[in-house]
């Protein structure tokens, strides 16, 4: 459907040209966004087709929310919401099916980063613009408009930084430390970029030791699944830490630790860490459960809207818009949780 703007007036345009966007190539970090005043729209609405990955998590349903809270009709949009289940096949499907309805955006939140070369190309054909959102595609930046969300990398980074003050502050530095790793859906950029950050940080400390990495795909029964097996299996007779790529996972896990009879967390034996930073993560560090959650800001929508207004006013905008993000730990959790937005 052919989209026409006549008129818009929004504090949008000029919130983001406040940001200070950089040249093209620089990374900027984008402050936490308000959403600024609805958009009025003297014309037909802007049609977007997004492709979800699925329901994999409880950070995932937050950000699906945030999508359908924001791309609605009194704010001048249509929003066509395909949920990937997933399938990475259904994703690059309903790519396909979006480009056939030429709406005026779409938004992709790829499971994982390959196959998406033909399909995004054909949307580059079609004149259909293509917005990338959370995990990253791995094709030429100049076949989408732009990408937005987190640093993986250094979330993982910020992930080791953490526990080396913590095994600092309780006398521990010099001990022998036995990890288990947690990955999330091999081949997602989340997983990636985490799981780097993590091996280059433990890297540099020869008493630390991962005794067993895997995947449960982001998912509360798979973590507890896995951390069962595992512990079935007798593979790891002793471990001192856990850190899952997300939180879900490690409330699995921690299931799995109970019916075994392991204490954990900041009152127990095993040292448990994750990432995503949910409201359940809060509760769980109160009640010392979990030591750290590394926060990854589900709330993508707000930016991603200040982008497509640029680009329906003919603006230029970046290729990349990192969200901003902090690490909470058991100390400082009571202070925080009344002020989380999922
Ligand atoms: C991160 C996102 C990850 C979350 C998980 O941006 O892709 O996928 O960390 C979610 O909770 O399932």
């Amino acid at each position: 459907m052919n989209h026409k703007l006549c008129k818009l007036f929004c504090i949008c345009a000029i919130a983001l040209s406040m940001i200070g966007c950089g040249t093209s190539d620089k990374e900027i970090e984008v402050p936490d966004l308000i959403r600024g005043a609805a958009p009025v729209y003297t014309d037909e609405l802007i049609q977007i087709g997004m492709i979800q990955t699925g329901k994999e998590s409880d950070w995932r349903d937050a950000n699906t929310n945030d999508y359908l809270d924001t791309f609605v009709p009194e704010r001048g949009y249509e929003l066509i919401y395909i949920d990937g289940n997933s399938s990475s096949e259904r994703q690059v499907k309903a790519m396909y099916d979006l480009i056939q309805q030429r709406v005026d955006y779409i938004i992709l939140q790829p499971i994982v980063e390959t196959g998406w070369d033909d399909a995004i190309t054909e949307a580059k054909n079609a004149g259909v613009p293509v917005i990338v959102a959370d995990r990253q595609v791995a094709i030429d930046n100049a076949l989408y408009k732009a990408w937005i969300g987190s640093n993986f990398h250094e979330e993982g980074i910020k992930a080791v930084e953490w526990l080396e003050n913590y095994l600092e502050e309780q006398g521990r530095q010099d001990e022998d430390i036995k990890i288990i790793l947690l990955e999330g859906t091999q081949g997602a950029t989340a997983t990636i970029g985490r799981t780097e950050g993590l091996l280059e940080g433990i890297s540099k400390h020869a008493n630390w030791k991962i005794v067993d990495q895997g995947c449960a795909n982001f998912t509360q029964g798979e973590g507890q699944t896995y951390m069962e097996a595992l512990l079935e299996s007798g593979k790891v007779p002793e471990f001192d830490v856990i850190i899952s790529e997300n939180d879900n996972m490690i409330f699995g896990a921690m299931k799995a630790l109970e019916r075994h009879g392991i204490s954990y967390g900041p009152d127990g034996d095993v040292i448990m860490m994750s990432f995503d930073a949910l409201h359940e993560a809060f509760e769980k560090m109160i009640d010392g459960q979990l030591h750290v959650s590394v926060e990854c800001n589900p709330l993508l929508a707000g930016t991603i809207e200040k982008v497509i207004q640029e680009l329906e006013a003919g603006n230029e905008i970046e290729k990349k818009y990192y969200t901003e993000e902090g690490v909470y730990d058991y100390t400082i959790a009571a202070d925080y949780i009344d002020t989380r937005k999922y």
